[in-house]
């Protein structure tokens, strides 16, 4: 904020809730950029309404909320935040395989109702995490670092899917194999998903892709909600044919599907896996970086359609 400020008339929305899209529309007249988080839809329809729009800035790595090809189309530039949240996120992303494998969530849960009555030998006794098979589906910047944390700190095989092939020196690099999609829903232990959203990934695990899955197996989502059949997942965790999920992203989020608050063997966090202070300080000085540079005819650091720039 001090750093727009200084530079521009900067119109800030200060509430909790986010602006709908209406006015979201109302207070982008006139305005040249916008500072956004994942929150904020960038519609063909809005860009529309916004004829002074020029630069959409993303506080985010994600840019799934964004029309990028109306973007480009409409000659408004695109920038996110890449990197600057990849070691976070995998941080988490371990975390969250971790409290899910070993059932923490559940245990502190019991524990603070007073269920912790005496010791048995399978007492929340959950799934190995060293020595197992991690399975990447989404083999980017987040999964890469996932993959090394999995394959060097913790002893697993890694497999990994993706839309197109590592090279074979990154995959030497990582101790990572590249599998089919099904062949990765059945090897493994434990799946992370940390592909892009799009209507191509939208649902792509769903009842036939969980009925692949082992069911002593643990699902994390760190990427967004709309990957998973929710619906789908409460049921094969329900009925065991998963061992667990850890999820971090929703489909309707902040709203999270009743079905899964009730599972016990489902961890929920609300949409933190970036969440370290040093990280969103990084993201949202590139984010100001972005802006200050495109608005000022330099070349942003991290622009999503750098076509525009050119045109
Ligand atoms: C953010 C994210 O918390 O960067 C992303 O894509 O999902 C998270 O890091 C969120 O989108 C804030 O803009």
């Amino acid at each position: 904020m001090d750093r727009l400020s200084a530079r521009f008339g900067v119109d800030y929305h200060d509430g909790e809730a986010p602006l709908g899209a209406d006015a979201l529309r109302e207070r982008l007249q006139g305005k040249a950029g916008a500072y956004i988080t994942g929150t904020e839809r960038i519609t063909a329809e809005l860009l529309a309404a916004c004829p002074d729009l020029r630069v959409v800035s993303t506080m985010s790595v994600g840019y799934n909320h964004i029309d990028l090809a109306a973007c480009t189309a409409r000659g408004v530039l695109v920038t996110n935040t890449p990197d600057v949240l990849t070691e976070t996120t995998a941080d988490f992303g371990f975390a969250l395989l971790m409290a899910t494998a070993r059932r923490m969530s559940e245990g502190e849960r019991l524990l603070r109702d007073g269920g912790w009555k005496s010791w048995s030998w399978d007492f929340l006794a959950g799934a190995d995490i060293y020595n197992s098979t991690l399975g990447i589906l989404g083999m980017g910047r987040i999964g890469q670092a996932i993959a090394r944390r999995g394959r060097f700190g913790f002893g697993m095989n890694v497999v990994y899917h993706n839309r197109s092939r590592l090279p074979a020196e990154t995959e030497t690099e990582l101790g990572a194999r590249y599998v089919a999609k099904d062949e990765l829903l059945r090897q493994a232990d434990h799946l992370v998903l940390v592909l892009p959203y799009s209507a191509e990934s939208h649902h792509c695990i769903a009842a036939a892709e969980l009925a692949l899955m082992k069911p002593t197996a643990t699902l994390i989502n760190i990427a967004r909600g709309g990957i998973v059949d929710e619906d789908a997942l409460a049921a094969a965790l329900r009925e065991q044919r998963i061992a667990a999920a850890g999820l971090d992203v929703f489909e309707g989020e902040p709203r999270v599907n009743p079905a899964l608050l009730t599972l016990p063997n489902v961890v929920l966090t609300p949409h933190i896996a970036s969440a370290t202070m040093p990280t969103r300080l990084a993201m949202a000085g590139l984010a100001a970086d972005n802006l200050i540079a495109a608005l000022t005819g330099a070349t942003p650091p991290t622009p999503l359609n750098a076509e525009v720039l050119t045109r």
